[in-house]
């Protein structure tokens, strides 16, 4: 019988696109999720690829269950040799024993099979190793595999014995009189029956008399659970010989069952087909599973960035706010412009003005320390508004994350992001400088123009790109009450300066593009301190493919699986 080369590629495919179901957020199932593409990767590795590769490689029947069930003990009764070592202390059992036929070994022994377990020739104390044993006695075509136990209080154990219960054609799984009834034995029990695996269970250590009674109880549990065609045996609890094994007799019928199985080729055929079919089958539902919560992931983190890209957003749009509501018409930028170009006298005739700015060239407004005054008072304060909102930003988006576990658990792993970077108030104060730059490039193109030239060069660029400042701090309005009488005054002021050197229609203009330049400044700033965000959100995030992958995976088994399984029941099987 050769392999399913059909399936073999499409268990490929789903090993490639395994790794892209990464769910970095603890969002609510993702520590299962992560459990179960791990689980998934190993199933494909050690099982399911080895055995659609070639369906007639020997059978693994793995033998696990229960803590101190007697596992080993059962194994070592099954061959009548001391193959694996029983013991008193838990967990016994920490790396795996594989028992197999000579003619067996080099399949085993090969990294077709549980390729991640390195082969020992003796029993280690060590979850990554698999102690190989060749024995004659044991007919060719079956292996047994003496696992951890599935409830061990080490973790490698109890992941381990999963693990290899995944990679298995085959369970015996053993339970006791005691622990038959508890809840670990039937998750697995459940998860043999999800995925129709090939059963025996065994309840081992039965006081004698109740034999009839345990089988009887336990047998109905089966039943119930979709289990009924579970071989069951029962194996009564006796005093041990000195050599640890179980009377022959009382393994007999789980001997022979196995016997039976390994001695007929059709009949392993129908073990290693049963359950690879019922493998594939329960692959689907995982495979949605985990796509499901790929997507919760990415729906998670478009949330968090959302929120960031949005609460910085705002921050620019408060900064333009206060930029041109006449907010900045309120303070020191007011009065170091009033002693600059002194106050109500001024709203006389802009013309007479000029001619007295004409006169008073040298001393008054050109290098005077007044103007510089007002560049600083106004790089200053927008700085300082600029900065704050910058602040409020970095707060608000830290308290908004902290809303979810995950968006808590960047914040606490990178605290940082709760306050702006540390360059931040020198970018500011650079952005809002820089921003006086443009105006001053603005007012110097426009007055390239010979016919203003006269005037322009009367008032100079700096008092120029000043009264532009001004007249953008109030350009979107806002002042109310007393306000409109001296900061209005003060714009109006500088608008009709403007006006005076660059003509009515310009003024609007100017002031409208020194405002956008502004804005540009502002958001460039923030954009910076906003991708601090992005980054940490960047390297959380799931691979954008990683659903469209594991769909196309799972879309090719399912077609793979039909074909495959179509063809191994047909007639000459
Ligand atoms: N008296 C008696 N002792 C048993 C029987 N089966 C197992 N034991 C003892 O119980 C202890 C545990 O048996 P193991 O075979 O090591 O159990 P295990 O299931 O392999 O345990 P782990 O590998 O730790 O999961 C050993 O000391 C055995 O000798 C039995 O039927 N009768
Ligand atoms: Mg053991």
């Amino acid at each position: 019988m050769s392999g399913t080369p059909k399936l073999v590629e499409a268990f490929h495919l789903l090993d490639e696109s395994l790794p892209a179901a990464q769910f970095p957020l603890p969002l609510d199932g993702a520590e299962s999720l992560r459990s179960l593409a791990g689980s998934l990767a190993h199933q494909v590795r050690d099982y399911l690829l080895p055995r659609a590769a070639r369906l007639d490689a020997p059978l693994l029947a793995v033998v696990g269950g229960s803590t101190g069930a007697g596992k080993s003990t059962l194994v070592n009764s099954l061959v009548r040799a001391e193959v694996t070592k029983p013991g008193v202390l838990r967990p016994t059992t920490k790396s795996p024993v594989l028992i197999c036929h000579p003619d067996d070994e080099e399949w085993f022994r090969s990294d077709r099979v549980l390729p991640d377990l390195v082969r020992t020739d003796t029993q280690l104390h060590d979850s990554r190793a698999l102690h190989i044993v060749a024995f004659p006695d044991l007919p060719p075509g079956l292996a047994l595999l003496d696992a951890p136990d599935i409830d061990s209080v080490d973790d490698a154990n109890r992941a381990l014995a999963r693990q290899l219960l995944l990679a298995a054609d085959l369970w015996v799984f053993v339970t006791s009189a005691a622990r038959y009834a508890d809840a670990v034995p039937w998750e697995y029990l459940q998860q043999a029956q999800e995925r129709n695996t090939m059963l025996s269970v065994v309840v081992n250590r039965c006081p004698p008399a109740a034999v009839t009674q345990v089988a009887g109880h336990l047998a109905q549990m089966l039943a119930e659970r979709g289990l009924a065609s579970a071989k069951l045996f029962a194996v009564p609890e006796r005093s041990l010989p000195p050599d640890g094994m179980l009377p022959l007799a009382d393994v007999g019928g789980l001997r022979h069952w196995l016997g039976q199985l390994a001695s007929q080729s059709e009949a392993r055929a129908q073990v290693a087909i049963q359950t690879l079919a019922g493998s594939v089958r329960s692959l689907d539902p995982q495979l949605h599973e985990l796509i499901a919560g790929i997507e919760r992931q990415d729906e998670a983190i478009t949330e968090l960035r959302e929120q960031s890209v949005s609460t910085y957003r705002q921050a620019a749009a408060e900064v333009a706010e206060a930029a041109g509501d006449g907010t900045m018409l309120r303070g020191e930028i007011l009065s170091r412009w009033q002693d600059l170009v002194g106050t109500g006298e001024f709203m006389r005739s802009i013309e007479e003005r000029l001619s007295a700015f004409r006169d008073r060239l040298n001393g008054w407004f050109r290098g005077e320390p007044k103007v510089e005054a007002v560049e600083v008072a106004i790089s200053d304060n927008l700085a300082a508004v600029l900065q704050e909102k910058g602040q409020w930003a970095a707060e608000q988006v830290a308290v908004k994350w902290s809303r979810t576990r995950w968006g808590r658990d960047i914040i606490v792993a990178e605290p940082g992001l709760a306050r702006p970077s540390e360059e931040f108030d020198e970018a500011a104060t650079a952005a809002i400088r820089a921003w006086q730059s443009d105006v001053m490039r603005l007012v110097e193109e426009q007055g390239r123009g010979k016919r203003m030239k006269a005037r322009f060069l009367a008032l100079g660029t700096n008092v120029l790109a000043l009264a532009l400042m001004i007249v953008v701090f109030s350009l979107t309005g806002g002042l109310t009450g007393a306000e409109v009488g001296i900061a209005g005054g003060a714009s109006v002021l500088a608008q009709r300066l403007l006006e005076a050197v660059f003509g009515e229609g310009a003024v609007r203009k100017l002031a409208e593009q020194a405002q956008r330049d502004l804005n540009a400044r502002v958001e460039g700033v923030l954009a910076v301190e906003l991708s601090r965000y992005g980054v940490i959100l960047d390297s959380l995030a799931v691979d954008p493919d990683a659903t469209a992958r594991l769909e196309t995976a799972a879309t090719t088994l399912r077609g793979a699986a039909r074909s495959a399984f179509d063809d191994l029941t047909a007639p000459e099987l």
